[in-house]
């Protein structure tokens, strides 16, 4: 499988490694330490010589509970980061937004995909997008980051799931977005609790049914505690879920760990090959 974007082929014949930049005052892993582009531009080099595929990098937190950030300060947050980026490193870039202005923004300033949480359900995002070449990871989430995780509720969270990322291809596909430049995510920790990201790790190679490229985020995130993982110690449950979406499928992991996510995913795809190196 590969991917289109902005001109680039992402070839998915591999699970790949995204590398997770977040340029904001408050993430939750990371809270501001990659502000300033010069401390940004350090780390990106360093993902790339681990060998991440793709650096998606972020001017909104979207993790449970944070506010949404106005897509002027989006910008000032994003686009000197992309541009040092793209101007140093070969790889890949994503913008990770739902903005429609910071969408035609970053790739004007050398992003290859936008990496929607809200599925260019935002208006104008979905003809921003279609405007342009870049690629797309359609991403499902229940509400919005800052209630989400409030009593959320599924009758069945896969085939909800499913239905809602086939309606959002079928939305790009008749806006011009070519099939070859989507990916689709089911949105681990998006208004989902515990027992619903459980049920969607399980059944995560239906999702292969869509016959697109299939990318998750696990990286650091709650359900690990959850899980019984220690709250300061998220690396090895992080990786052992990335393990876990590989062996169901999974082509793009987005990880703050690259390395360690690469060895988990190289050694993770060579075990469901049945050969060696894939
Ligand atoms: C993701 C993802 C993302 N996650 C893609 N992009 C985040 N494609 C940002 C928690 O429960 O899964 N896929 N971009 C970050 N979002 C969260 C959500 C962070 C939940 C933390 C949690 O801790």
């Amino acid at each position: 499988m590969q991917m289109r974007c902005a001109g680039r082929v992402l070839e998915l014949d591999r699970p790949v490694v995204m590398g997770v930049l977040n340029v904001t005052p408050d993430s939750f892993s990371d809270g501001g330490r990659f502000l300033d582009p010069d401390a940004a531009l350090a780390q990106a080099e360093r993902m790339a010589a681990e060998g991440a595929a793709i650096i998606d990098i972020g001017g909104e937190s979207t993790r449970p509970g944070a506010a949404a950030v106005a897509g002027d300060e989006q910008l000032r947050r994003v686009l000197p980061v992309i541009e040092r980026v793209a101007a140093r490193l070969p790889l890949l870039l994503s913008v990770d937004t739902s903005d429609p202005e910071v969408i035609r923004r970053a790739g004007a300033a050398g992003a290859h995909l936008v990496n929607d949480v809200r599925a260019l359900r935002a208006p104008g995002a979905l003809e921003a997008v279609a405007a342009g070449d870049l690629g797309v990871c359609l991403i499902h989430m229940r509400g919005e980051p800052a209630t989400m995780q409030v009593d959320p509720h599924y009758d069945d969270v896969v085939a909800e799931v499913q239905t809602f990322l086939a309606e959002r291809v079928h939305s790009c596909i008749a806006a011009g977005i070519a099939r070859e430049r989507l990916c689709i995510d089911p949105g681990f920790g998006f208004g989902k609790l515990l027992a619903h990201n459980l049920q969607l790790l399980r059944a995560l190679a239906q999702f292969q049914r869509l016959e697109l490229p299939l990318a998750v985020g696990l990286s650091r995130k709650s359900m690990l505690t959850g899980l019984g993982a220690r709250a300061q110690e998220r690396l090895a449950g992080s990786l052992a879920l990335a393990t876990i979406a590989v062996l169901h499928g999974a082509l793009i992991v987005r990880a703050h760990d690259v390395a360690a996510t690469l060895d988990a995913v190289r050694i993770a795809s060579a075990v469901k090959q049945g050969g060696s190196g894939g």
